[in-house]
C-alpha cells in the first residue's frame, strides 16, 4: 500500500466533509421546493454505485454497452485524428471505457498520462492503481471531486495533447441552462489542440428508452430508493424508502426521462441534521433525476453555446447513442480564462 508516495500516482482529495455540506445544502433546497426534488448526483455512494454497476448489466439498459461499442470500434480513429496522449475522464466510474481509449494511445505510441476525477475515493483511488499497474510507465494523476466545482484541481496539460471525456450520457442529468455551464467550464480545460469526448443517450422510441428505467428486475427502482438510504445515513433523517414507489417516464416535449419517488401514503419526515420536518401527501412525488436525450442538433446546440465546436460525430446502427467530439471554437475564449483583447 505504498502508492500514495508513488510520484506516477496522486490522489488528490477534496471532498470528506465538505461533500456532506453539499448534500445538506441541496435537501434544505429540494425539500422545501413546492415541487420536491433532489439532484442525482446524491445517488452514486458506494450501494448507489454497484447499483448503477448492476443497471449497466440488465437487458434494458442500452446506453452502457453502446457506448462502449462505439469506442471500441472508434477509439484507434479518434487518436490517430487527434494525436491525444492524455485522458482527462470526468465521473471516471469503472474504467473499462478509459481502457479502451488508453489502448487506442498505446497502440499510437502517444500514451502519456490518465487523470480520472470521480466524486468516490474508491473509485479514483481503485482505477488509479489498476491503470498503474497494467499500463507501463503511464502518468496517473487521480482528483476525488466533483466536476462541476473541482475542475480547477486538474492539472495542466503537459505537452500531451489531451481528450477530456465524459461519457455514459451524465451531461443529460443537468438541466439545459446548467448544461452548457457545466460544458462551458469543461471547455475551460482545453487548448487548441485538445478535443471534449461527450456521451450523449439519443432521443428515440419512447418505449426502448421507458423500458430502460424501468427494468423487470428492479433494480433501477432500488438505486433511485438508494437516495433515500443516503439522505438517512449521512443527514439522520427517518425516510421509510419501502413507503415510496419508483416513478419513471419519458417527457416527450422536453425529450428527458424523469425519475421520480412518489409516496404511496401521507409521510412525515424528519431531516435530524437540518432540523427540518417534511410533509409527503399521499401520491406526492420527489423528482430525483432528469436524463436527457438527445439529437445531433441539440449537442451542436449545447457545445457552441459553450464556446465549443461538434468535430466528430460517432453513433451505432441503431442510432442508440452518441459519442461526439468537440474542439474550442476558433477566437472564443475558453470560459474560465480571462478575456484577452487583440491587438
Ligand atoms: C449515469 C446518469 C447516465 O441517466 O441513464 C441509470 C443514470 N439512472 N438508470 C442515466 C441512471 C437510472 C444514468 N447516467
Amino acid at each position: 500500500m505504498e502508492p500514495l508516495s508513488d510520484p506516477l500516482i496522486n490522489v488528490d482529495s477534496l471532498l470528506s466533509r465538505s461533500e456532506e455540506r453539499t448534500l445538506a445544502n441541496d435537501v434544505l433546497d429540494g425539500l422545501t421546493k413546492p415541487f420536491k426534488e433532489l439532484a442525482p448526483k446524491h445517488f452514486y455512494d458506494a450501494r448507489g454505485s454497484e447499483l448503477f454497476e448492476q443497471i449497466c448489466e440488465l437487458p434494458e439498459y442500452y446506453p452502457t454497452r453502446t457506448e462502449l461499442a462505439i469506442l471500441r470500434q472508434r477509439a484507434a480513429e479518434i487518436v490517430l485524428d487527434t494525436g491525444a496522449g492524455e485522458l482527462v475522464e470526468l465521473g471516471a466510474g469503472a474504467s473499462d471505457k478509459a481502457r479502451v481509449l488508453l489502448d487506442a494511445m498505446r497502440g499510437a505510441g502517444t500514451l502519456r498520462r490518465y487523470i480520472p476525477l470521480d466524486v468516490s475515493q474508491t473509485v479514483v483511488q481503485d482505477a488509479a492503481r489498476a491503470l498503474r499497474d497494467d499500463y507501463d510507465d503511464l502518468d496517473v494523476h487521480g482528483v476525488v471531486g466533483d466536476f462541476e466545482r473541482h475542475l480547477d484541481h486538474v492539472p495542466p496539460a503537459d505537452g500531451a495533447v489531451r481528450l477530456v471525456a465524459l461519457l455514459g450520457g451524465t451531461i443529460g442529468n443537468f438541466p439545459p441552462g446548467t448544461r452548457r455551464g457545466v460544458l462551458g467550464k469543461i471547455a475551460g480545460l482545453l487548448g487548441p489542440a485538445d478535443r471534449l469526448l461527450l456521451g450523449t443517450d439519443l432521443v428515440k422510441d419512447p418505449q426502448v428508452i421507458e423500458a430502460a428505467y424501468n427494468d423487470s428486475a428492479g433494480v433501477t427502482a432500488e438505486f433511485n430508493r438508494n437516495l433515500l438510504h443516503v439522505v438517512n445515513r449521512e443527514l439522520d433523517a427517518d425516510f421509510r424508502p419501502e413507503s415510496f414507489d419508483h416513478v419513471a417516464f419519458y417527457d416527450r416535449r422536453n425529450e428527458w426521462v424523469e425519475m421520480r419517488l412518489r409516496a404511496t401514503r401521507p409521510c412525515s419526515v424528519l431531516i435530524g441534521d437540518l432540523d427540518l420536518r417534511v410533509e409527503f401527501a399521499a401520491g406526492e412525488e420527489l423528482r430525483t433525476e432528469i436524463s436527457a436525450k438527445f439529437t445531433p442538433e441539440r449537442v451542436a446546440a449545447d457545445l457552441e453555446a459553450a464556446g465549443l465546436e461538434l468535430d466528430g460525430w460517432f453513433t451505432d446502427d441503431d442510432e442508440l447513442f452518441g459519442v461526439s467530439l468537440a474542439r474550442p471554437l476558433a477566437g472564443a475564449d475558453a470560459a474560465t480564462r480571462p478575456s484577452v483583447s487583440s491587438p
